[in-house]
């Protein structure tokens, strides 16, 4: 209803357009050519950010809307406008018609306080009153600044109930077989290795700092510590920074943090007029600030809202995480903070978590052409982290993403093989390897890499007949200097719940006609075909089967001497939505033995409870043996489980408490 009322003002107004996307259900739209021009913005946005983007002859204009003095969740608008003004593009979503179905009663204070009382009162709280279009609360999001987390609650403005919360810190890596981490090249024993710090230093009480002249970026050195982020800005008594060793107080990893996000500011600023630290004012952030040697083995780094931690690995797994395409990563972080604001978590945190690899290896690319690294130490790669993850260096696929072929690392190359839910924050480092590889193609050229090599990848996209858009499209590659700019436009344009299809529209709005086709079929060839994203054919058919999508268990006590194990069962249709009326019918095993069932509620899920248990058994486990509903039927072999704490989702064992 919300959509038709909104296209047919658009259509009144716009007239047809080439590249004119209809919004959809979730008010969105990107606009180009004539459609973009006769836009007219609605009257309930306001501008909340502009900056000049010069080396494209464009302007960035980013709108947010309101229902009073509440920004609504997902409802911002971006614009370029060219040189006369004229607006070539219009990305984001919004929503005419909102009508409130709460009413604020809750002040501000209040909602700062049950998040203290949830997760502690140390931080600073930022707290800002929005409202969800889709159910039309009103709510508060309130952000918690610590140095090593950074939670966001949302909080019923009406009730207080917390409505959902997430951890919003940006690792490189998420969580993965092996623990994650990045590093230098810089002590490989190679003497060209010697790093220009001219302009990165400044003379001070003590001799120099790793401050440069310009103010524009300070490392400090954490000295292994974790808390509490006071780590002085590193200092050296003659400017020659030359302490050779892997932790505090060596200077390795304190040179490559400093001179890295030099590289990477200047790639934003010379590839993309974009100034970064310029950008970050208005996020609180007045400059690059790196805390190196953070902690102690440490692997991993990540952005915090307002600074990078780079950790040392613990030389095993990982050796410090001062490479360029890491600092690049967790720097974009901020550029995607300053910009499109992409919610950290499920689609919108993978398109977070791509656009940092993508610019992270965007960035040696440039280093190599600007000369800032020796080739010899300085390879420009579609690897993640290959300077630092020890047990692939040097081997053909080193690092622990690969944008050519995310399979390599266990990530998915389609969309139809994507994380759904599940843990870190939906998959946010996995499902980034299905843009990645979007990316890459759009670049490179060629098949998706399941469809180049099917034996050994999951290749069923490839061949299937329901969806033949996809099927070994070859993409025509244009080179890294459009698609970077076609990426760059287009991400920092989406609004903060975006989804891969809002992606493959925005970056075809900012195309232009020249890539146009090649960014389609980039996009099409990793699964966000015109049938996945409802822009022609029709929407892929939810199909005729269930399958079991989570099994969860908890125990608990009961009296001094047995226990109870819950068991909560997630049904999904073939698409993955939840299914609700579906009979689920399991027996429990072990501590306790007999059949039992529940029937799924309008999220598809249901709990079942065991009798109690002695505490002389240490686990029970529950299996489904079957699922019924009026309209569907059990395919159990499509069970599937996001946290994997069940046998794929049929089995789940659980312990006592
Ligand atoms: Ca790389
Ligand atoms: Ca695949
Ligand atoms: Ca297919
Ligand atoms: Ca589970
Ligand atoms: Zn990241
Ligand atoms: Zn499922």
């Amino acid at each position: 209803m919300v959509a038709l009322v909104l296209a047919s003002v658009l259509m009144a107004n716009a007239g047809p357009s080439a590249f004119a996307a209809q919004p959809n259900a979730s008010g969105f739209r990107a606009l180009s050519g004539s459609a973009a021009a006769n836009f007219t913005l609605p009257g309930d946005l306001q501008l909340v950010r502009r900056f000049a983007l010069p080396a494209y002859g464009l302007t960035y204009e980013r709108y947010q809307q309101f229902v009073g003095s509440a920004e609504v969740f997902g409802a911002q608008i971006t614009l370029y406008r060219g040189g006369s003004g004229t607006v070539t593009t219009v990305i984001g979503s919004h929503y005419p018609n909102i009508v409130p179905t709460n009413a604020v009663g809750l002040a501000r204070a209040n909602a700062e306080a049950i998040a203290a009382r949830d997760i502690g009162a140390a931080g600073t709280r930022l707290v800002s009153l929005m409202i969800d279009p889709a159910s039309g609360r009103y709510f508060y999001r309130v952000e918690t600044h610590r140095p090593d987390s950074r939670w966001i609650h949302w909080i019923d403005a009406g009730s207080g109930t917390v409505l959902k919360k997430y951890n919003a810190l940006a690792y490189d890596c998420g969580a993965r077989p092996q623990p994650c981490g990045f590093g230098v090249a810089y002590d490989d024993g190679d003497s060209n290795d010697i790093k220009d710090l001219s302009g990165l230093t400044t003379p001070s009480s003590s001799g120099f700092q790793l401050r440069s002249a310009d103010k524009r970026q300070e490392t400090h050195d954490q000295g292994s510590s974790r808390r509490p982020f006071l780590g002085p800005i590193a200092t050296d008594a003659d400017d020659s920074w030359v302490q050779p060793g892997n932790t505090s107080p060596a200077q390795p990893a304190l040179v490559d943090a400093q001179y890295y996000a030099r590289v990477t500011d200047d790639y934003f600023l010379q590839k993309h007029s974009y100034n970064w630290v310029a950008a970050g004012q208005s996020s609180q952030v007045s400059a690059m600030v790196i805390h190196a040697h953070y902690s102690a083995n440490y692997n991993n780094a990540f952005w915090n809202g307002r600074y990078v931690a780079v950790g040392d690995g613990d030389g095993v797994t990982f050796r410090e995480f001062t490479a360029l395409d890491v600092l690049g990563h967790e720097l974009t972080h901020g550029v995607t903070d300053f910009t499109s604001n992409l919610v950290y978590q499920d689609e919108s945190g993978a398109l977070n978590e791509a656009f940092s690899d993508m610019m992270g290896n965007s960035i040696e690319a440039f280093a190599r052409d600007t000369n800032r690294e020796p080739a010899t130490t300085l390879t420009p790669d579609w690897f993640v982290g290959e300077d630092i993850y020890l047990p692939e260096k040097g081997t053909a696929a080193p690092g622990f993403r690969n944008m050519a072929d995310p399979e390599e690392d266990g990530d998915p190359d389609h969309y139809s093989e994507r994380q759904i839910g599940g843990d870190d924050n939906g998959g946010v480092h996995t499902n980034s390897g299905i843009p990645n590889h979007a990316y890459y193609l759009l670049v490179n050229g060629g098949l998706n890499a399941s469809c180049a090599a099917p034996g050994t990848h999951n290749s069923a996209h490839c061949t299937d007949t329901v969806d033949t858009q996809d099927n070994n499209i070859s993409v025509a590659g244009i080179g890294l200097a459009d698609a970077e700019r076609i990426f760059f436009l287009g991400f920092t344009a989406l609004n903060q719940n975006a989804t891969m299809c809002d992606a493959r529209a925005a970056t075809e709005a900012v195309a232009g006609t020249t890539f146009l086709q090649s960014t389609t079929d980039a996009w099409v060839a990793v699964g966000l075909t015109d049938m996945v994203c409802g822009g022609g054919g029709t929407p892929p058919p939810s199909g005729t089967t269930m399958h079991v999508g989570d099994l969860d268990g908890t125990s608990s006590s009961v009296g001094r001497n047995k226990w109870r194990a819950t068991v909560t069962i997630t049904v999904h249709d073939a698409t993955h939505s939840a299914v609700s009326g579906a009979t689920v019918n399991g027996t429990w095993s072990g501590g306790t033995s007999g059949s039992d069932s529940c029937t799924t509620d309008s999220s598809g899920l249901c709990s079942l409870t065991s009798s109690n248990i002695n505490n002389s058994q240490s686990g029970v486990t529950f299996t489904v043996t079957g699922v019924t509903h009026a309209s569907l039927s059990y395919d159990s072999s499509a069970n599937h489980d996001p946290d994997s704490d069940s046998n794929n989702g049929t089995t789940i064992t659980v312990s006592r408490p």
